[in-house]
């Protein structure tokens, strides 16, 4: 059995989660505000969110994590056996997280948290996006999922990614970027899978939770 452990408002958690109900594997979740007492950094040495506890012992970091699991339950595969369209999912992956999200992260402080980020910042963060959105949009199929007619581990990362990404966008510059590309009728069409309505339902209640505790 496998222990998912993090916040279901986390993006990187419900990217796991997302793997894991769409491969039908069997686990429990443990709330875990990425803290950083002895016992989360025994399990996960950074102390950041997710990380799954398997029969074996702990790991982290959601890519890792994805990676594993598709070796450990191979059944209902969300990566390709063709090792060219496996190394192309990957690439996805890696375009939507290193290009997309980890970019306009640098944003989240000012456009969800109530902080501020420098103007400075926000040129930057606006000059690699203009650069990396053309990018992914020429690796992106949404016919209909990101990656063409099979749903995989990049629409794991679409789905928790390009959500914020707009937001976020949205928020600091008054335009989502990513308004271009068909993102609101993928995120549509794959809202009704039952992967997302749980997730979706999940993180709604763990807003509800943390805004009750503050
Ligand atoms: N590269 C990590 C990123 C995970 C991550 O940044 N998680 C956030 C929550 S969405 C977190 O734990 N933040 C607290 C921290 O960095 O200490 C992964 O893919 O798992």
């Amino acid at each position: 059995m496998i222990n998912l452990v993090g916040f279901a408002v986390s993006n990187y958690y419900n990217k796991v989660k997302i793997a894991l109900l769409e491969k039908g594997v069997e686990f429990t979740e443990e709330l875990n505000w990425a803290a950083k007492d002895e016992a989360t950094l025994a399990r996960s040495p950074l102390g950041k969110v997710p990380f799954i506890e398997t029969p074996q012992g702990p790991l982290s970091e959601s890519q890792v994590i994805v990676d594993y699991l598709e070796q450990a339950f191979p059944a209902h595969p969300l990566i390709p056996a063709d090792p060219y369209a496996a190394a192309k999912t990957r690439e996805l992956v890696t375009y939507i997280e290193l290009y997309l999200e980890l970019v306009a992260r640098r944003l989240y402080k000012e456009a969800f948290f109530g902080g501020k980020v420098s103007d400075d910042t926000k040129a930057e963060v606006r000059q690699e996006l203009d650069r990396n959105i053309p990018a992914f949009a020429r690796l992106a199929r949404f016919s209909p999922y990101v990656g063409g007619d099979t749903f995989t581990i990049a629409d794991c990362s679409a789905l928790v990614c390009l959500p914020t990404v707009g937001m976020a966008t949205k928020a600091i510059y008054g335009e989502d970027l990513l308004a271009g590309l068909p993102v609101r009728e993928y995120l549509k069409t794959m809202g009704a899978r039952p992967s997302m309505v749980r997730v979706n339902a999940d993180r709604k209640a763990n807003q509800e939770l943390r805004a009750s505790m503050k």
